[in-house]
């Protein structure tokens, strides 16, 4: 994985790197709720899931090949691209392929984590967030969850919504 900030660039296909050049730690990520692991193993998967009490899981594929075509696909991208918060973490697990999450940092800038295989990510409920493919087009991912998906995706802006609100008060209190 390598976070930066995004370089806003809007003539530029989403899938493209966006990079400006300016990194963003592990610890920043972490200020603002969001965790990395590198797990080589299903077992280290396992175990983390055990730990966090993430009862279960499944996996997608998202390609031109699993939408049926390119423009099935590319509906699908601007769907999970358009910005949002889930009432839940998302937790992906990277099996094969490659991806960005994008996510804003405190000051309500983009921060772009690229993620490959056996990285796995934790966003929190309640950040604003979006995904979309690398210009590979591929990513095959693990989705984890604690019970049942709560996979609405809220579009921003949802500023009013209980775990939107306890979100921003979770990253504001601490440091
Ligand atoms: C989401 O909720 O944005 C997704 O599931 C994106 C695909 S997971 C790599
Ligand atoms: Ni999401």
């Amino acid at each position: 994985m390598r976070a930066f900030y995004h370089d806003n660039d809007p003539s530029v296909d989403y899938r493209e790197d966006h990079d400006s050049g300016i990194e963003v730690s592990e610890s920043e990520l972490k200020s603002i709720g969001v965790l990395y692991y590198n797990l080589s193993t299903i077992e280290q998967v396992d175990q983390l899931a055990k730990e966090r009490d993430y009862k279960n899981r499944d996996q997608i594929e998202i390609s031109p090949t699993s939408f049926g075509s390119e423009e099935a696909l590319k509906a699908k991208l601007d769907i999970f691209y358009a910005e949002h918060i889930h009432e839940d973490e998302e937790i992906r697990y990277v099996v094969d392929g490659e991806g960005f999450f994008d996510v804003r940092s405190k000051d309500d800038k983009w921060i772009r984590a690229k993620v490959a295989k056996n990285d796995l990510l934790i966003l929190p409920a309640g950040i604003y967030h979006r995904f979309t493919l690398t210009s590979d087009n591929y990513i095959k991912a693990m989705r984890l969850f604690k019970e049942e998906p709560k996979w609405i995706a809220l579009n921003r802006p949802v500023d009013e919504n209980e775990y939107r609100k306890e979100y921003v008060q979770s990253i504001s209190a601490a440091s």
